[in-house]
């Protein structure tokens, strides 16, 4: 078993009850439990800025489904929300993003692992400093230390 982090982000469709109904699904996944989920967030879009605000938290997972096969779990619940995403960076109605895989790091053609734009995202710091403020990633940064380098503006 180890302890995987999942980005959730939703600003479609009733975004609030995407992300709440999401944690509640993420329960139920195979070989899994729910450790903890930071509170929800409302971040401004980065990326294209004509799009609605977002709904942004992050899962703690235990976990002993391998890496692609829990990528496989999430983006089945991902297709289960009927997922909208109308263009790269735009608009979506649940995204599911695997952040962290134990210390692991991993890069085939489907995931990168830690995610790439993990330390360059207050949406996603934030919520993950909230249940994992001391957790190290590969690069030997706390997550707590990098939460000065991102702008919050929004948030
Ligand atoms: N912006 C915010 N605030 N939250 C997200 O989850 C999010 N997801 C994305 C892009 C379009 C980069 N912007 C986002 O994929």
């Amino acid at each position: 078993m180890l302890r995987a982090y999942i980005g959730l982000g939703s600003n479609l469709e009733d975004p609030l009850n995407q992300v709440r109904t999401a944690l509640a699904e993420l329960k139920t996944l195979p070989k899994s439990h729910l450790l903890s989920h930071s509170r929800l967030y409302r971040s401004a879009p980065q990326g294209p800025v004509d799009q609605a605000d977002y709904i942004n938290a992050v899962a703690c997972l235990e976990t002993a489904l391998d890496a692609h096969t829990l990528l496989d779990e999430l983006q089945a619940l991902e297709n289960k929300h009927a997922r909208v995403r109308l263009q790269h960076w735009g608009p979506r109605s649940l995204d599911l993003d695997l952040l962290l895989y134990g210390t692991q790091t991993i890069d085939t053609e489907r995931l990168q692992v830690p995610h790439p734009w993990l330390s360059r995202r207050c949406f996603v710091l934030y919520p993950l400093a909230e249940i994992a403020a001391d957790l190290m990633l590969p690069s030997g940064s706390s997550i707590a230390s990098l939460l000065p380098l991102c702008d919050a503006t929004g948030l």
